[in-house]
């Protein structure tokens, strides 16, 4: 079939205040970025965090930057050493520091340099229950994604958990950047549907740029 949409050129659309999303953003590069993925993994594997409750957490996670998040029994933090293996976390590759500045600054936030980015793994029904990112010091700074592999539906909600929440697919090459008014909105990743993505396969990956320090 001849595809209608194959040359469809990248788009923006306000998602709320402080909040854009640049659909296909990166859709071009996205072999780059996962083969740097598989490389930061190669060295700091993918692991599955326990929450401060105990419970095992279903997205596998590693990290690349001078910090990495990471949780456990005894809370939520940023490390700079990976704690399975005690090492520090890759550098952050060049292209994924100047996308996260350059996609910053066209949402309006000048200067965006990420001293933290957290790589989440999704398998078929992985999820992230509704939560807000409040453990960087200024909240000031936005948050930068980018979504790889497979669909997932995102879901942004409002200053309360119990505030209805918007449902928005993310899909690969989508970049969003979360700041001013919407940085600390409550916010969760449906179970993930099963599939076979062309290029990452039966995952999704979520890439997160913060300033945490
Ligand atoms: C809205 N990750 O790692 S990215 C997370 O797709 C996280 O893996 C999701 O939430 C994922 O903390 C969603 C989109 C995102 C990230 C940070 C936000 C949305 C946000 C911070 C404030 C508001
Ligand atoms: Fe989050």
């Amino acid at each position: 079939m001849f595809d209608l949409f194959a040359d469809e050129a990248p788009w923006q659309e306000p998602l709320a205040e402080g909040a854009v999303i640049f659909r296909r953003r990166v859709r071009d590069e996205a072999l780059a970025y996962l083969r740097e993925i598989d490389a930061i993994a190669q060295i700091n594997p993918f692991w599955h965090r326990i929450t401060p409750g105990g419970h095992v957490m279903s997205v596998a996670m590693t990290n690349c930057g001078d910090l990495g998040w990471g949780s456990d029994s005894r809370g939520y933090r940023y490390e700079s050493r990976d704690a399975a293996n005690g090492q520090s976390w890759p550098p952050m590759p060049d292209r994924f520091r100047a996308l996260a500045h350059s996609a910053a600054a066209d949402a309006g936030y000048a200067d965006f340099t990420p001293d933290a980015c957290l790589i989440n793994r999704y398998a078929p029904g992985a999820k992230l229950t509704l939560h807000q990112d409040k453990d960087e010091r200024d909240l000031s700074q936005p948050i930068v994604s980018v979504s790889l592999g497979l669909p997932a539906v995102f879901l942004f909600g409002g200053f309360e958990r119990s505030d209805a929440c918007q449902r928005i697919l993310l899909e690969q090459g989508d970049v969003v950047v979360w700041g001013g008014a919407s940085r600390l909105r409550y916010h969760g990743i449906l179970p993930l549907k099963a599939g076979i993505h062309p290029d990452a396969g039966s995952y999704r990956f979520n890439l997160t740029f913060r300033k945490v320090r």
